[in-house]
């Protein structure tokens, strides 16, 4: 018995893709804003996940400077074939839809490095890519009908793409526009060939409540495909917004080492009310097949708390995902990011820190201002961050951040003000700024910042030795994407500016920590 509890992968995890390799399975999740992007997730067992790396990693791969929060990268495919992984994506802007559009890159090891991305002549989004028996490449997507039937009616497309120019050739065959008549986004489709049959997987709903995945077949790769009388093959629709987790859909399916099917799906927990700061999360249901079609959660019809994979590694501990240790979160952490672009930051000579260098951008502005942070991956945390301060000048401001997005964050800055330090908290809503909260401290060298996290309750604190002292409580309910829009959870990191002047000031992050409170069983 292998009992693994979910979330398979924590926090902002969402339009997760898999594929298996011999033993190894890999997996890749969407980033939107954030670099590195896309990252690369290896497992043995299907259960314990490892980060080797990202896709997006180096600077310049792909620009994504003034793209708004919620826009950036989305719903990556990963597949094998014939040595080479593949993986192909969407690069969005929000505000711009002649920006960006679907892209391929390679790599001989998963953990890099990717190739340049090469852009593809398709409109649309959630790209996925498929190998026939004879090695053609088919690549499939989602775009809105041209003269739709209803708003946001949208249809799956396929071509094939040629696998030495990378470009797509031949016809063009539109496969699927859903399996509910007025459904929204017939989206993140995936085919795959199994018994001489080619199933399409596909989500439909929209990626909130209504959510499910659909699946159809066909005896050829360009169709015709039948719908399966017994859609959606997952949903949590039904359940009401009081279920444990919503809005499930944007199913990958693997077949295991053992002969047995997996897919995995993204939903979201909601907690104090219908909101839902850990994001889109990756969940994990078995499949079996039943006439020629598969059944997902056979016998329970739902994402259930934990998942039983018999040949999960019994000496891992349950309940523990590898991708959240606690504690300090050193530099080297495949769980920091920064925001569009590298920010210029240095490890410190202990390695036990940043040297993060201020920029005049805020978190106001959909550019790369000095930020790092981590997914907020657990409703109950702690976290700290030991700040150097001496090194800002008059006015400047470096401290910790709740972000959701440009126009919705929460920050608690310190500021030299000659002989003493202003702490503030101030919360950003809808673009609206509202301070929340000061505090005066002596001038210092350094600061230690921290958040105590639990549940809506974002209590922004200063730490010295034993004492903290709340300096405001944020209402996390209202920074949620239920709350605000947009397709992401919550990032806590470290942020430092000039607020628009010239610098060239250097904060010292000696230290960032994040310490889940939950109970962990095992
Ligand atoms: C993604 C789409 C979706 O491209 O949300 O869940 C979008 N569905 O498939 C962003 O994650």
């Amino acid at each position: 018995m292998s009992r693994v509890a979910h979330p398979l992968l924590p926090g902002t995890y969402p339009d997760p893709s898999i594929c298996r390799v011999g033993a190894d399975y890999w997996l890749v999740t969407s980033t939107f804003e954030y670099v590195p992007g896309l990252p690369v997730l290896h497992s043995r067992d299907l259960a314990h996940w490892t980060q080797v790396g990202h896709v997006v990693e180096r600077a310049g791969m792909l620009d994504l400077e003034g793209i708004g929060s919620s826009g950036g990268l989305y719903a990556p495919t990963i597949r094998h074939h014939d040595g080479l992984f593949w993986v192909v994506c969407t690069l969005v802007d929000r505000d711009d839809p002649g920006r960006g559009g679907n892209f391929v890159v390679t790599a001989t090891d998963p953990a890099g490095p990717w190739s340049d991305p090469v852009w593809l002549d398709a409109a649309g989004i959630d790209p996925s890519i498929a190998f026939d028996a004879d090695g053609r490449a088919w690549v499939h997507g989602t775009r809105l009908v041209a003269e739709p039937e209803w708003p946001q009616q949208t249809e799956v497309w396929l071509r094939e793409l040629d696998r030495e120019t990378l470009r797509l050739v031949g016809p063009e065959h539109v496969l699927w526009t859903g399996a509910v008549r007025g459904a929204v986004w017939a989206e993140g489709p995936h085919l795959l060939e199994k018994d001489g049959r080619w199933y399409l997987v596909a989500a439909e709903g929209g990626t909130e409540l209504h959510h499910a995945v659909a699946v159809a077949r066909a005896d050829h790769v360009t169709g015709p495909y039948e719908g399966y009388a017994g859609n959606p093959v997952l949903t949590h629709r039904h359940l009401g917004r009081g279920a444990g987790v919503v809005g499930v859909g944007h199913a990958d399916l693997v077949e295991a080492a053992d002969g047995s099917w997996w897919a995995v799906v993204l939903g979201s927990r909601p907690y104090g009310g219908l909101h839902t700061n850990l994001g889109r999360e990756t969940f994990l249901v078995p499949v079996s097949w039943e006439d020629g079609w598969p059944v997902l959660a056979p016998g329970v019809g739902r994402v259930t708390d934990d998942v039983e994979v018999p040949f999960a590694d019994p000496a891992a501990r349950a309940g523990v995902p590898q991708v959240v240790p606690s504690g300090p979160v050193l530099p080297g952490d495949p769980r920091w990011t920064a925001l569009r672009a590298p920010v210029g930051s240095v490890a410190t000579p202990d390695g036990g820190g940043w040297r993060l260098p201020v920029r005049a951008a805020t978190p106001a502005e959909p550019t790369t201002p000095a930020f790092l942070g981590v997914r907020q991956q657990h409703r109950d945390v702690d976290v700290r961050a030991v700040l150097g301060i001496a090194g800002l000048a008059d006015g400047e401001r470096a401290g910790l951040v709740v972000r959701q997005s440009e126009a919705d964050h929460v920050t608690l800055t310190a500021t030299p003000t000659g002989d003493a330090v202003l702490v503030r908290a101030v919360h950003r809503r809808g673009g609206v700024e509202t301070v929340l909260g000061e505090a005066a401290r002596p001038a210092a060298d350094a600061l230690t910042l921290g958040l105590r996290v639990r549940g809506q309750r974002y209590a922004l604190v200063v730490e010295e030795g034993e004492r903290v002292t709340a300096v405001a409580v944020a209402d996390g309910s209202t920074l949620d994407s239920m709350a605000t829009g947009g397709f992401v959870g919550l990032w806590l990191g470290v942020v430092a500016t000039s607020d628009g002047r010239p610098t060239s000031s250097v904060v010292e992050v000696r230290a960032f920590e994040y310490h889940p409170r939950e109970v962990l069983e095992g």
